[in-house]
C-alpha cells in the first residue's frame, strides 16, 4: 500500500479552537438531592452509580449520580454549609428552587479550554485544578455562562472512577427498566433575558468557538404565536448543542418570561434526551407518573398530510400525544415534560431524530400553544 498523508483528523482538530468530548454531566442543586435521585430512578429509568456524603467524608453536601447511557446528571443538595461552595448552593436553592447550576462539558485538555474561554472573554470560576484518589486524575475548570449557571471543564481521560474523586459507587435505588429509557443529552437549552440572547450566541461563538445552527426562531414568528427568540450554537461536532431563548414582546405574557420570574433570573430551562423508542419511553414514563404536555387531536389530524411516514403510525403519536417534524434531511420525533417541580421552571424533552438535525420548528406553533394552556392554570398568562 502506499503511503498516503494521514493528517486530516489532526488538522480537523487543529482547526476546532475549543474541542469537546460531549456533556460530561448535568448537575442541578435540589432541596432534597436523596430525593431527586429516587425520582429520576423510579419515574426516568436512570441509574444510580455514585454518591458523595457525610458517610465517605462530604459532611457539607450529599451528591448523587444517576446515567442513563451517555447521560449522566448529579444531583446535589446542602446538608450543613461550611464553606462558600455551600453557602452558594443552599442560597441558589432558595432563590431559585431547584435547578441546575452546571452543564459540565468533557474536554481532552481543561487547561488549554479554560485558557482560551478566558482568553476570549469567560469569567473564570474555578482555575485549573487536579483532583485525584486511586482511580486517576481528574483536571477541573469553570467558567461562567448565564444567570448562576456554569461550565465546568472536565477532563478526565486519566480516570477510571464511578464519576469524579469523592464518591464512591453505589448500586442502583431501583432496578432501570429493561429497556434503556434514553441514551444521550441531547441539547440544553437556556433561557436568557429580553434582548440578551445574541449577547450569548456571541458569548458562544467567541468563548467556546461554537457555531450556529440554522435552526433559529426569528421576530417574525416570535409575535405572532411563540412570544420567544430562540437560536441554537453548537460544538463543531454538534455533540454539545445549547439553544437559547429570550422572551418576545408579543401580545401575551412569554412563557420565557414566566420562567424568569419564577426562577428569579436566567438559567436552564430544558434538557432535551435522546431515545430510540420514543413511544416505548413515554409509556414507561407516564406509567411511572411523569406528566406530558398535552397535544390537541387536532394536530394528529393533518399531521400525515405533510409530515410523511414515520417509523411510528401516527394513531400511536396521538395516543402518546408524541410531535413529529420533518426537514430536508429526515424526520424527529419529540414530546415534552411539564415542569417537574412546583414552580414553572425545568422541564425535560424526549426526542427520537431520523435524520433531521432540526429543534422541531414545524411544532413551534402547537407546543407553545400547549405551553400556554398551562401557563393560564397556573395563572400566569
Ligand atoms: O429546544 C428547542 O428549541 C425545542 C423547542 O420554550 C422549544 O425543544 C423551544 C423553546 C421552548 C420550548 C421548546
Ligand atoms: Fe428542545
Amino acid at each position: 500500500m502506499t503511503q498516503t498523508t494521514q493528517h486530516t483528523p489532526d488538522t480537523a482538530r487543529q482547526a476546532d479552537p475549543f474541542p469537546v468530548k460531549g456533556m460530561d454531566a448535568v448537575v442541578f442543586a435540589v432541596g432534597n438531592a436523596k430525593q431527586a435521585a429516587h425520582y429520576y430512578s423510579s419515574a426516568f429509568g436512570m441509574r444510580l452509580v455514585a454518591y458523595s456524603g457525610p458517610e465517605n467524608g462530604s459532611r457539607e453536601t450529599a451528591s448523587y449520580v444517576l446515567e442513563n447511557g451517555a447521560a449522566r446528571f448529579v444531583f446535589t443538595s446542602v446538608i450543613r454549609p461550611a464553606t462558600p461552595w455551600g453557602e452558594f448552593l443552599d442560597r441558589h436553592v432558595t432563590e431559585h428552587g431547584d435547578g441546575v447550576v452546571d452543564l459540565a462539558i468533557e474536554v481532552p485538555d481543561a487547561r488549554a479550554a479554560f485558557a482560551y474561554a478566558v482568553e476570549h472573554g469567560a469569567r473564570p470560576l474555578t482555575e485549573p485544578h487536579e483532583v485525584k484518589d486511586e482511580h486517576g486524575t481528574v483536571v477541573l475548570a469553570a467558567i461562567a455562562t448565564y444567570g448562576e449557571t456554569r461550565h465546568t471543564l472536565v477532563e478526565r481521560s486519566g480516570y477510571d472512577g464511578p464519576y469524579l474523586p469523592g464518591f464512591e459507587a453505589a448500586a442502583p435505588i431501583v432496578e432501570p427498566p429493561a429497556r434503556r429509557t434514553f441514551q444521550a443529552i441531547d441539547h440544553c437549552v437556556g433561557n436568557v433575558e429580553l434582548g440578551k440572547m445574541d449577547e450569548w450566541v456571541a458569548f458562544y461563538n467567541n468563548v467556546l468557538g461554537f457555531t450556529n445552527m440554522k435552526e433559529f426562531v426569528g421576530d417574525d414568528i416570535a409575535t405572532e404565536y411563540s412570544a420567544l427568540m430562540s437560536k441554537v450554537v453548537a460544538d463543531g461536532t454538534l455533540k454539545v448543542k445549547f439553544p437559547l431563548n429570550e422572551p418576545a414582546v408579543a401580545k401575551k405574557k412569554s412563557q420565557i418570561d414566566e420562567y424568569l420570574e419564577f426562577y428569579g433570573g436566567p438559567g436552564v430551562q430544558h434538557i432535551a434526551l435522546a431515545t430510540n423508542d420514543i413511544v416505548q419511553t413515554v409509556r414507561t414514563m407516564r406509567a411511572a407518573g411523569v406528566q406530558f404536555l398535552d397535544t390537541p387531536d387536532s394536530y394528529y389530524d393533518t399531521l400525515g398530510e405533510w409530515v410523511g411516514d414515520t417509523r411510528v403510525p401516527i394513531e400511536t403519536l396521538r395516543e402518546q400525544k408524541i410531535l413529529a417534524d420533518r426537514d430536508e434531511d429526515g424526520y424527529l420525533l419529540q414530546i415534552f415534560t411539564k415542569p417537574v417541580q412546583d414552580r414553572p421552571t425545568v422541564f425535560f424533552e424526549l426526542i427520537e431524530r431520523h435524520g433531521s438535525m432540526g429543534f422541531g420548528k414545524g411544532n413551534f406553533k402547537a407546543l407553545f400553544e400547549a405551553i400556554e394552556r398551562e401557563q393560564e392554570k397556573r395563572g400566569n398568562l
